[in-house]
């Protein structure tokens, strides 16, 4: 399978599940039902072109546990999204990083104002503990007609949701936005990645897990899985960062860090056989990408 393999097919196909999903989610209320259009301004920001990333890779910790890619396995992955777009959103405030475009469209708060796009923030935040909430008692109470309740797979659910709050929250990626703007930048490369793991690694690495956990990962996948979040996360950090010429004086070290990183990310996968392909050959990306993230 691994030589054969067509990572962009793959991707392309987890794309199209995780956009058909949040579109059917997130319908556009009739005229008059979408007070201060907070669901246009969710929907804005959400359908805009994004990478999916983060779903596409708690499908793949999914797939490589061998599980099918099940109704409450997509919601999951999806819920990933929606953190990750609240903090675009939140990120891009004046307040914050003062940015005006953003997956090639005007920010939030341009089109829609300041006070909106905090909400709009807000709701998705709230929103995807509510589909993980949504998707435990999916498979603890009432399973699609055909399958079986699984009262485990709901804990692992809960697992799930407490992952995703520890890695997007202040032990994570809010956290990092903090240190961020609260402290000077750092000189070295392992101030840099210090960053890199809180901002960015936290939710690559809580974007594995929910897809394991919802896919009912044993203890050693897990955790197999949560090591090639962290490493992927924050390699991809430090390539964004390459491409982007952000400090420049911690360049080299940093393309030499990222490389070894995604190997690192490979090198956690040993315990999973073929259904691991496409994880193993998205840090292969991003090992050969030499510094300069996937931007496709
Ligand atoms: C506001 C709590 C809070 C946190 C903000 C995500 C973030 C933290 C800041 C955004 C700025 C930034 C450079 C973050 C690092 C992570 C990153 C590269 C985000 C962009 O992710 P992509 O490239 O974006 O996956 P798309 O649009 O493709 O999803």
């Amino acid at each position: 399978m691994t030589e054969s393999f067509d990572l962009q097919a793959w991707l392309s196909a987890r794309r199209d599940e995780v956009n058909a999903l949040l579109e059917a989610r997130l319908p556009l209320p009739p005229p008059g039902e979408d007070p201060g259009r907070l669901t246009e301004a969710m929907r804005y920001s959400l359908l805009a072109p994004g990478k999916r990333l983060r779903p596409v890779l708690a499908l793949g910790a999914a797939q490589a546990v061998g599980a099918a890619l099940t109704d409450p396995v997509r919601l999951a992955a999806a819920a990933v999204e929606l953190i990750h777009c609240y903090s675009l959103i939140h990120d891009d405030l004046p307040c914050m990083d003062d940015d005006d475009y953003r997956r090639g469209k005007p920010t939030s708060h341009k089109v829609f104002g300041e006070a909106t796009a905090v909400l709009a923030g807000d709701a998705l935040l709230t929103l995807s503990f509510e589909w993980l909430a949504e998707a435990a008692v999916g498979v603890a109470v009432l399973p699609h007609p055909g399958e079986e309740r699984n009262p485990a797979r709901a804990v692992a659910l809960t697992r799930a949701a407490g992952a995703l709050a520890r890695g997007a929250g202040m032990w994570g990626m809010v956290r990092g936005q903090a240190r961020d703007l609260g402290e000077p930048p750092p000189d070295d490369l392992d101030g840099l990645e210090q960053l890199h793991r809180e901002k960015t690694g936290a939710l690559f690495k809580s974007a594995l897990e929910v897809g394991a956990l919802a896919a009912g990962a044993s203890p050693p996948q897990l955790s197999a899985l949560e090591q090639y979040g962290e490493c992927f996360g924050i390699a991809f950090q430090h390539a964004d960062d390459l491409s982007d010429n952000d400090h420049p004086q911690l360049a080299e070290a940093a393309r030499a860090r990222a490389r070894l990183l995604a190997q690192n990310a490979v090198e956690a996968l040993g315990i999973f056989g073929d259904d691991a392909t496409p994880l193993r050959a998205l840090a292969q990306v991003l090992m050969l990408a030499n510094g300069s993230a996937d931007r496709s």
